[in-house]
């Protein structure tokens, strides 16, 4: 694989890591190499530090354009990075004076704190710390060695430190930011965001596979009576436990979603629309079991649609499934209805409470979690 990227349009996206790893890296070596001129032109003393300090600013000023032109994978930037560690402690090496060349080390070593692994880092900082010692050795000039040596050391040690765990911070951050923004806060399914693409994907590994796929949507029972008679708190208990139902009766590899309000999605990859409708009443019957409260049962309605043998999207599948689950409501609800060619709607579940009988208000002295996980 070629460390370097092709020349492929000009349009880069600003938020690609490697893009701002590149210009970062970039500037830092122009900005090393304008940095040194002074010291090289005017600054440094003797005629053999400035020779010195120009070589260094024509390498630093050479590998910043390589990298702005090149555009180099990630692996050689941190290559040019540790290697410009070098170059200061050659600079170190020869400078006279030294000023506060050892403060530039903080530039490369926030570098790899921040868009490195620890292990770099660490790699980095041992790298900085044994030749700059070195460098200070073996330099005629300068007088305190131990005490510039043990400053730059901490300085740069305490620096790295603080951003390489802000930066290990923020990327926890954005994980569970991530895990957020894909997951119903209610019953922790995912939810209909990140449920439509993961099937998309299922789809295409079915086509490919040339497997059977069956997706069911779920949709509770008259669950508008069930809020008002017995209050929105018990609803979403109800919900939870469904969504504990479907977790239980699911493999792991299904794909459960809450879909919205009390309606459930979920895809069953290698199943047929025989597997489906077996899946669906084991979950019926686990729901009829279920006692959300002293006596208060739910029950759903489900509909199955499978893939045929064309690539279709996602949201075909699921229109199909949605169109049996409207003909398992019209058809007396608590019941599944499948597409196979066309909707069949099949017989009434198992034992369960009907919901139009009315109900005694909530017992709110002992409610009684079920289910949950
Ligand atoms: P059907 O059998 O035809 O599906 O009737 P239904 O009452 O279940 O359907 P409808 O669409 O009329 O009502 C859905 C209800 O679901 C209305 C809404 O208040 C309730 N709901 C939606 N989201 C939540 C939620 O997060 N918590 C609770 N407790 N209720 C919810
Ligand atoms: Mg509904
Ligand atoms: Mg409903």
């Amino acid at each position: 694989m070629s460390l370097f990227a092709s020349r492929a349009p000009r349009s880069v996206r600003t938020d690609d890591p490697l893009v701002v790893m590149r210009r970062f890296c970039v500037a830092m070596f122009l900005a090393g190499a304008a940095n040194g001129l002074p010291g090289a032109l005017w600054i440094q003393r003797s005629s053999s530090a400035r020779r010195g300090l120009g070589i260094l600013c024509v390498l630093y000023l050479t590998v910043g354009l390589v990298n702005l032109v090149a555009r180099p994978r990630r692996r050689l930037l941190e290559t040019s990075v540790f290697a410009g560690i070098g170059m200061l402690s050659v600079m170190v090496s020869i400078a006279d004076p030294l000023d506060l060349a050892t403060f530039f080390y903080l530039w490369p070593m926030v570098y790899f704190a921040y868009y490195s692994t620890v292990r770099k880092t660490i790699g980095a900082y041992v790298w900085m710390a044994v030749t700059l010692a070195v460098a200070l050795a073996v330099n005629p000039h300068i007088v305190s060695k131990a005490g510039v040596f043990s400053d730059t050391v901490m300085t740069v040690g305490l620096m790295t430190t603080l951003v390489a765990v802000m930066t290990k911070q923020q990327s926890s951050l954005r994980a569970n930011l991530a895990v957020a923004a894909e997951t119903d806060p209610l019953t922790g399914l995912l939810n209909r965001r990140s449920f439509d693409p993961l099937l998309d994907a299922l789809i295409a590994e079915a086509v490919d596979l040339d497997r059977p796929l069956s997706v069911v949507m779920f949709d509770l029972d008259h669950f508008k009576r069930l809020n008002d008679s017995h209050g929105h708190q018990t609803g979403d208990r109800a919900l939870q436990a469904t969504a504990a139902v479907l977790r239980e009766q699911s493999r792991e590899y299904d794909l459960v979603s809450r879909f919205g309000g009390e309606e459930f999605a979920v895809a069953l990859p290698s199943a047929t629309t025989a597997d489906a409708r077996a899946y669906t009443e084991r979950v019926a019957h686990a729901l009829a079991l279920l006692r959300i409260e002293d006596g208060l049962t739910v029950s759903t309605s489900a509909g199955i649609s499978s893939l045929t043998a064309e690539r279709e999207p996602a949201a075909t599948l699921l229109a199909r499934a949605d169109d049996a689950l409207y003909a398992a409501k019209e058809g007396g609800r608590c019941r599944q209805a499948s597409w196979d060619g066309e909707i069949v709607v099949g017989p009434r579940f198992g034992p369960t409470i009907d919901l139009d009988v009315p109900r005694a208000p909530p017992a709110h002295s002992t409610p009684r979690e079920i289910g949950l996980r």
